[in-house]
């Protein structure tokens, strides 16, 4: 008797702590730094998966109310705008490390989100993906959305008692109506390793063009110089011959270590703007922050504008968490009036949401100064701001 009390009384006790956390209000942090306003609070995290993903409800098979499936984190969202509704396609990974993807939709873009009932069903090829990741959402010109997404298998060629040594490569699906997916053949690189493919979402000559990131093992770029572009003719054999690097790395700058395309890039009337993130190596491991570029609009290989630095980097609480020190972003959406909702992940854990606006991060990426590379030519760009000001500050 008294454990169906207690079943009861904590059935209603998470029900409504469920409810409070879904409904809770997010304020923007203002006045922010007027590129971009940051929120109070994430927008997603394992708490906002659904009570019937975790807990087994019929009190006759679970009379202690257990969870039977633990959620570890919610992150790395690909994101696109559907029917009105704002949608991101989430990397949910479960207490066994593995990661699934989840749409969670929102009416406004900041407020409301909550996950659809069922994770989505990403059929596998001949060679069955271990683990799936970091999904970025295309609505191509051709009609359909695409998902390229990271597919990771033990390395075949791993020595006996390795664990760990990965293949990671870009599977693709894609879709007509968000709920079923076609998967197609992995993409053909010459890269030994693959991750943070994007498809550009318009032909260019005739073909896909894609952004890779040429890498020689799992973890470090290596040879692998950076932010790369890509065509193939088909989505549906996808090859890509050649990987011309249109974003290198650089000595002591915020991705010396690698980088990485976030979501597919917008357009804009003066070029496409990318989001990026740059990862570094400290003392305390691996820093991973957002910066930003724009290609031009007739040749996506060139970029024409790279503020120095980072766009944003991990602040508070997003600082801390399973890989701590990290801010990625794989979605993105920009409204018709402009708007632009980036949202994000802190630390392989929640996902978080600022907003800005084309125009604000056209602004942002044309009168921002690139990397001079060294610290004296820093100082000079930063007495010439102080010397323009002085009329103002007086
Ligand atoms: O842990 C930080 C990120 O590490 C990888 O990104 P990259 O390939 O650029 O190093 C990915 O595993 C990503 O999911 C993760 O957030």
């Amino acid at each position: 008797m008294r454990m169906r009390e207690n079943f009861s009384e904590r059935l209603t006790q998470l029900q409504t702590e469920h409810e409070q956390l879904l409904q809770r209000n997010n304020e923007p942090l203002l006045p922010g730094n007027g590129v971009y306003t940051r929120y109070q609070q994430p927008i997603l995290t394992a708490a906002h998966t659904p009570l019937f993903w975790r807990y087994d409800l019929n009190p006759a098979t679970n009379p202690f109310l257990m969870e039977r499936f633990g959620i570890n984190a919610a992150f790395n969202a690909g994101a696109i705008k559907w029917q009105g509704r704002y949608l991101l396609m989430v990397r949910v990974e479960g207490a066994d490390r593995k990661s699934f993807f989840a749409l969670a939709e929102s009416k406004d873009g900041i407020h409301g989100w909550h996950f659809h009932n069922k994770p989505v069903i990403i059929p596998e090829t001949d060679n069955p993906d271990v683990n799936v990741y970091d999904v970025r959402l295309t609505a191509h010109e051709d009609g359909w959305v695409y998902g390229l997404f990271c597919t990771e298998r033990k390395d075949p060629a791993a020595a006996a008692g390795d664990m760990s040594s990965a293949i990671a490569q870009c599977g693709i699906i894609r879709t007509k109506d968000m709920l079923t997916w076609e998967r197609l053949p992995d993409l053909v690189t010459a890269s030994p390793q693959q991750r943070n493919v994007v498809l550009h979402p318009e032909f260019v000559n005739g073909q896909y063009a894609l952004y890779t990131r040429p890498q020689d093992n799992f973890i470090e770029a290596g040879t692998g110089g950076g932010i790369a572009v890509g065509y193939t003719k088909t989505m549906t054999n996808a090859v890509v011959t050649a990987e011309n690097v249109i974003d290198p790395r650089h000595y002591h700058t915020i991705s010396e270590l690698k980088n990485g395309q976030g979501p597919a890039p917008l357009k804009t009337k003066e070029g496409w703007l990318h989001l990026a993130h740059g990862v570094r190596n400290t003392a305390a491991g691996f820093r991973y922050v957002l910066y930003m570029f724009m290609t031009d609009l007739e040749d996506i290989s060139r970029v024409i504008y790279k503020p120095a630095g980072y766009f944003m980097g991990p602040e508070g609480p997003e600082r801390v968490g399973d890989v701590s020190n990290v801010l990625f972003s794989n979605g993105w959406v920009a409204d018709d009036d402009g708007t632009v909702y980036i949202y994000y992940a802190s630390s392989d854990t929640r996902m978080h949401v600022a907003v800005s606006s084309l125009e604000q991060l056209t602004d942002y990426v044309k009168n921002t100064a690139p990397d001079a590379y060294r610290s004296a030519a820093s100082v000079q760009q930063l007495i010439s701001i102080i010397d323009a000001n002085e009329p103002f500050f007086r």
